[in-house]
């Protein structure tokens, strides 16, 4: 299996559990767990299990949800379904939590920004309870794991949902695993540093450690005017002028690199090592947590971001030179097979491994053009060559695993 080894010195950790792969937020709705079954067949097929300690993840308790989330949000989250909903809603406790109706909204929402109608971005969907509770879970046995120093990098794709809020969804992000994750770290490390390298802002996280000198949050994002009619790039905050909350003790302990569309490998590359570094050298963190939101990538169904695989990985190599335990985990990412390279990929930096440009057979059949939709220059370049699952054709590593059973 490609001499795939442990690492020499240090110990990974990957913590998943398949049932989160069973869930759909709706028929066309870009979040798309389906991503994470082809990023587990990837990492599996190149044998990348054999260098860490894999983890069956377990749902997360509510207890451990309200450490951040508000009581109310949590139990309604843990009873919710599509059959639920309705009933639910009308309960006074619940219902106070409902967002005034704007006249242009296009879709009706619920208490806590969540919503049954299919346009929406926080759908109620069947075994949502599940997904939630188990990815949640899997974060949590991650930051345990490196609490204990039984892991010095610890892994999980499944996570990384920042837009979450205490008492309301955002976003596709119900639970803030990552929120949790630091309040946890809190105990044991003096100072955490978050970066965010999704496409989007890491508003939740930012906001929840906002007065806090101890958590420093640094997010790089597509940031500025979307489109023609002026509508911004969601979230819509994170501009530079974003530095924590003034006048608190927090204040100066958030950063935001707000980018426009199209930015390149090099421009990427130079903002990231330089910025990240400095970070790192002034705030002394003594761990850090990484979001890889994979929708930075060129091509991405909701990014706007030309990034190859190559240079997302070598933003996580750049924070593992550091050498401080780290969490590394999932977050956007709606290009299914680019987000599953990309991942399988950073797994392999993770373990110290180099995969051959090669899938293995029995996943990927033949390489076919690249036919994403690209920002900026719209130049392929070298990198993106990385993995010749860069070049199937939509749909093509899907039908492929769907024949490998593991
Ligand atoms: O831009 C928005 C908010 C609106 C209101 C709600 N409508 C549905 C869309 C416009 C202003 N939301 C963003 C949310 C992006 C979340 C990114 C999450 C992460 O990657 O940072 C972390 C996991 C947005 N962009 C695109 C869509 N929503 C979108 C939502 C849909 C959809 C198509 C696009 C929801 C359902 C369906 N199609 C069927
Ligand atoms: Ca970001
Ligand atoms: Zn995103």
């Amino acid at each position: 299996e490609n001499n795939i080894t442990r690492p020499r010195g240090y110990k990974v950790s990957f913590h998943y559990n398949s049932r989160v792969e069973d869930m759909h937020f709706g028929k066309t709705h870009p979040m798309k767990p389906w991503r994470l079954t082809l990023t587990k067949h990837l990492v599996l097929g190149f044998g990348l299990h054999h260098a860490m300690d894999t983890y069956q993840a377990v749902a997360a308790g509510k207890d451990q949800i309200r450490a951040f989330h508000d009581s109310d949000y949590v139990d309604f989250l843990s009873e919710v379904a599509p059959e639920t909903f309705e009933e639910l809603c009308k309960i006074p406790r619940f219902y106070a939590h409902t967002p005034p109706r704007h006249e242009n909204d296009t879709v009706e929402l619920g208490p806590f920004n969540l919503s049954t109608s299919p346009g929406a971005d926080c759908p109620v969907f069947d075994g949502m309870s599940t997904y939630l509770f188990l990815y949640t879970g899997a974060t949590l046995h991650a930051t345990q794991k490196l609490l204990t120093g039984q892991s010095d990098i610890a892994i999980n794709w499944s996570g990384g949902l920042h837009h979450a809020h205490k008492s309301e969804a955002s976003g596709f992000c119900y639970i803030n695993d990552i929120v949790l994750s630091i309040l946890d770290l809190l105990r044991v490390h003096a100072r955490v540093l978050y970066i965010d390298i999704d496409v989007h802002h890491g508003d939740g996280v930012e906001e929840a450690f906002q007065r806090q000198p101890r958590v420093m949050t640094l997010s790089y994002h597509r940031y500025g005017p979307y489109d023609e009619t002026g509508h911004k790039f969601f979230p819509g905050t994170g501009d530079i002028s974003d530095i924590g909350l003034r006048g608190t003790v927090g204040e100066h302990f958030a950063l935001n690199v707000p980018i426009p569309s199209g930015i390149d490998d090099r421009q990427y590359s130079y903002l990231f090592e330089s910025i990240t570094s400095r970070t790192i050298e002034a705030f002394n963190p003594s761990c850090i947590v990484l979001q890889c939101g994979a929708d930075s990538l060129g091509g991405d169904r909701l990014g706007q971001f030309n990034i190859n695989i190559k240079q997302h990985g070598d933003c996580v190599s750049f924070v593992k030179k550091f050498r401080l335990p780290l969490l590394l985990l999932g977050g956007g990412g709606y290009t299914a097979r680019n987000v599953a390279r990309a991942w399988c990929h950073e797994t392999a930096l993770a373990t110290n491994n180099t995969l051959p440009d090669a899938i293995p057979m029995h996943i990927v059949p033949r390489p076919e053009a690249f036919s994403g939709r690209v920002h900026g220059d719209g130049k392929l370049y070298p990198s993106f060559q990385r993995l010749h699952l860069n070049d199937c054709k939509d749909g093509e590593l899907e039908a492929m695993v769907k024949q490998v059973d593991w």
